[in-house]
């Protein structure tokens, strides 16, 4: 491990080679490291186990100022011999929560609709993301910025509850709705 940490060190440093002095290599390769290490971190996996059931990256996107609605997204992957069902949801930054399924209908408009439960079956995994199920932070109570994590909780149907932290990643970029981006909430009142 650290021979490959040394490795990546003066691979990093390499293009600084001009620099004679070693102090103000250490220095570089330092401050390039630590860039690594920053750019990087929103992209560390980070996830929960339940029973059979892992959670995967639950993240949500950044909001703007006075938002009201957020959506948060997560993978679920199911080891075990039994399906189960996601059947709510909790976030510390919202006053409820829902599940919703984004869906193109028949005349090609993008629309969402809440569901109850989604169902995760045996040996398989669900992935809610943009464009597809989500989850839906409603009556906001505080807005997250890219970099901030928040505290939340998932129920399963047979598996009980666990608590996971949804990461908070950039605002746009993906498709779907952030909230306030497209607008694609604050017409789906409830
Ligand atoms: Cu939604």
């Amino acid at each position: 491990m650290s021979m490959s940490f040394r490795a990546v060190a003066r691979t990093l440093a390499r293009p600084f080679a001009r620099f004679r002095s070693t102090g103000q290599r250490i220095g570089i390769t330092g401050f390039t490291l630590g860039l690594l290490l920053a750019a990087s971190h929103p992209l560390l996996a980070h996830d929960f186990k339940l029973g059979d059931l892992q959670i995967d990256h639950p993240w949500s996107r950044e909001t703007p100022q006075g938002a009201k609605v957020a959506a948060g997204y997560l993978k679920i992957v199911n080891n075990g011999p039994e399906a189960d069902r996601l059947v709510a949801v909790t976030g510390e930054i919202a006053g409820r929560t829902e599940i919703h399924e984004m869906a193109v209908d028949d005349k090609g408009v993008m629309t969402m609709r809440p569901v109850e439960t989604i169902e995760v079956p045996a040996g398989g995994e669900v992935d809610l993301k943009p464009g597809g199920f989500h989850i839906m932070f409603l009556d906001l109570q505080s807005t997250r910025k890219e970099g901030e994590r928040f505290a939340g909780t998932l129920t399963f149907e047979k598996a009980g509850t666990v608590d996971v932290e949804f990461a908070v990643d950039a605002m746009g970029g993906g498709a779907g709705h952030g909230a306030g981006n497209d607008g694609g909430h604050g017409n789906h009142g409830g």
